[in-house]
């Protein structure tokens, strides 16, 4: 038998001894239970049993199972979960106490308070410490759950808007340091609020320390990277991949002159993908991940999660593997930090995205985007029918257990049409020409547009391309506001508010676009700066008015009545307390032009008009209050266009 490597692991109180099993390639394998014992139970026991160990055991063995069906490999498993347990040392009592209390409280991301908003911090608030200053604003638009855009460390000229990270554990110097970031989350954290990061964890920058000694020459932290010393070997991978920029560059590979090799690439040249195929990678990886953890971050949303696995012969996509990485990881989050969740960031086929919540009750990502209601709503916008929408509601809305969907209208990202085909089919649209039709429509190319948006990254090849622009853009106030149309003022308001309305009422997290409260529209600025002036998305992506902000209260401006309605909607749906993630959703029949939603068995009653006539819609039921207006209603009525309508039963006097 080799000889074991010992390590001391500080816990408050005790030395822990963690004894790494180190069997050598001639070593038996080893029971799960064998190898967790090797790696962690040498412990002098106490009386009690330590937080700490009940954790281990409960998640442990999950850990132990999907490490071992990716890497097989005693020795990689120990050392993956001594950087666990080195974390779970050194996390802070407050975020331990923060541990404790959503152990009792498992199903808090299910809440109907959790209302989220994101922004970026140099955009909203010049710093991280300006952002502190600004959880005033954020709590008088209701919002609960912050995420902050991209702020670590990322290299000079282009990054991708900081999604090429640097150093996993600085602050991108300009924007604050960890104590600012540390200090953001504690204060958000005592007035009830959460913290969202990403995790960039699918590539690192080109000038990550890693990288950089790839290039000088380590072995070791080459093998953290996909390289191949001919581009004829990347040609088992080539084939099969998706072009995700290739308005920047062709392929997914680029040459590294000074390694001499090729360098896997999914996004810009200068986001190296890393191998998680290589144990040490996913080891390093997840000492970033719970470092960010520590740092008080509640929801990490795991970026790019479909790329992270590759396989020759195979879209490299969506991989079994991608799955056992997540469920490992987030096993040994339950360990070491369990006060944090996962956010999946899966832009793909419908089914792909849904399958990262976990399947048969594994724990994967608690909390996924939901891209296709996101599309399908910008899809009945266009089209002013919800035949679409409905289906996709009725056949895939409902989360797996213990899951929540993020609800959304915009993100920082594009559009991409990305319905499933065959519910396209299924309600007799085809779905390539809907596809053109709807880039056409939002880019103001149809007659009846009333979008401002521009294309993103055409494919030449393909034809794919996606789209860019502000909500307020795309729902036509831009337009309106150049023909300086009160008539069409109105009706982009209107727009506006419904669609947020549908999002805010929807079971789930609403996940507002800061700055979309206030009306704002498209910035054409980033074209006069060279190093954004070919990404379309900094369209969508402008500096926080504050002035704008100012006249929220002014309920004769846009903003003001914009804010008005928004905040009034986000205060009543975090009131409604049946209104949780896990809420029954049941489609009615409101014919071709309307949305109505039955919402937790009769608590609420979703109506809203698509369309830019008056429909005549019936959403059944006998007496209602529309919680938005006051009016009493009956089981139908007239809605105007565009028109919401949260209608709750009136109480019935039972006693
Ligand atoms: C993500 O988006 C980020 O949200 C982007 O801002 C980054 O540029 C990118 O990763 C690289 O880090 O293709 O058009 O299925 O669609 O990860 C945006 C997921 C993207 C991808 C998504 C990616």
């Amino acid at each position: 038998m080799a000889a074991a490597v010992f390590k001391t692991v500080e816990v408050p109180k005790r030395a822990w001894w963690v004894r790494f099993p180190s069997a050598s390639a001639d070593d038996p394998v080893m029971s799960m239970d064998e190898r967790l014992r090797l790696a962690h139970y040498d412990v002098a026991r106490a009386s009690k049993p330590n937080e700490l160990e009940e954790r281990l055991a409960a998640f442990g063995p999950d850990a132990v199972r999907h490490l071992d069906a990716l890497y097989g490999d005693p020795k990689a498993v120990g050392r993956i979960l001594g950087t666990a347990l080195e974390a779970a040392a050194a996390r802070s009592a407050d975020l331990r106490e923060r541990d404790r209390h959503r152990e009792q409280q498992p199903d808090w991301y299910q809440a109907p308070g959790l209302v989220g908003a994101w922004a970026y911090v140099d955009r909203f608030a010049g710093t991280l410490a300006g952002v502190a200053d600004r959880v005033g604003y954020l709590e008088e638009l209701g919002i609960t759950y912050l995420h902050l855009m991209p702020f670590f460390a990322r290299p000079d000229g282009p990054n991708d808007g900081g999604y090429a990270v640097s150093d996993y554990r600085s602050i991108h110097p300009p924007l604050g340091d960890m104590g600012d970031l540390e200090a953001l989350a504690q204060l958000l954290h005592s007035r009830g609020m959460v913290l969202a990061a990403d995790f960039v964890f699918n590539h690192t920058s080109s000038d990550h320390p890693w990288a950089l000694a790839a290039r000088a020459g380590s072995e070791v932290d080459r093998a953290c990277y996909l390289t191949f010393g001919t581009e004829e070997e990347t040609l088992a991978y080539a084939p099969w991949l998706r072009e995700i920029f290739p308005q920047g560059k062709r392929g997914s590979f680029v040459f590294e002159p000074v390694m001499d090799r090729w360098v896997w690439s999914t996004f810009h040249p200068y986001q190296w993908d890393l191998d998680y195929r290589n144990p040490e990678v996913f080891r390093r990886m997840l000492g970033e991940l719970l470092a960010l953890a520590n740092a008080g971050i509640d929801v990490i949303r795991l970026d790019a999660v479909p790329f992270i696995w590759k396989e020759p012969g195979t879209p490299c996509e969506n991989l079994p593997q991608v799955h056992d990485v997540i469920r490992a990881m987030n096993a040994l989050v339950r360990i070491a930090a369990p006060a944090t969740i996962f956010k999946s960031e899966a832009i793909v086929h419908p089914d792909d995205v849904r399958s990262y919540l976990g399947s048969d009750g594994t724990r994967e990502c608690e909390i996924s985007y939901n891209p296709v209601l996101m599309v399908e709503s910008w899809e009945a916008l266009a089209t002013e029918h919800t035949q679409l929408l409905r289906h996709t509601l009725e056949t895939r809305f409902e989360a797996p257990p213990g899951t929540a969907w993020v609800n959304y209208l915009r993100s920082h990202d594009d559009i991409g049409w990305g319905f499933a085909d065959e519910d396209a089919l299924a309600v007799g649209i085809d779905p390539a020409a809907h596809r053109q039709f709807l880039q056409r429509f939002y880019t103001g190319r149809d007659h009846r547009s009333f979008g401002r948006g521009a294309d993103f990254q055409s494919n030449p090849t393909t034809g794919d391309v996606r789209l860019s622009g502000m909500t307020a853009s795309l729902a036509g106030l831009e337009q309106a506001l150049l023909s300086a149309d009160p008539y069409a003022i109105d009706r982009a308001i209107a727009r506006v508010t419904m669609l947020h309305g549908v999002i805010a009422s929807i079971p789930g997290i609403p996940l507002l676009r800061i700055g979309d409260e206030l009306g704002t529209l498209n910035d054409l600025t980033y074209l006069d700066d060279p190093e954004r002036a070919s990404d379309s998305r900094w369209l969508h992506r402008p500096r926080f008015d504050w002035d704008r902000a100012a006249l929220r209260t002014d309920p004769s401006t846009v903003p003001g009545r914009l804010f008005g309605t928004l905040s009034k909607m986000l205060r009543l749906r975090a009131g409604f307390p049946f209104l949780r993630a896990d809420a029954p959703l049941r489609v009615l029949d409101g014919g071709a032009h309307a949305l109505v939603l039955d919402i937790a068995e009769g608590n609420l009653r979703v109506v809203a008009n698509f369309a830019r006539h008056e429909a005549w819609v019936t959403w059944g039921g006998s007496e209602w209050v529309d919680a938005l207006s006051g009016d009493a209603h009956g089981d139908a009525g007239t809605v105007e266009p565009y028109g919401l309508r949260w209608l709750v039963p009136i109480a019935t006097d039972t006693s």
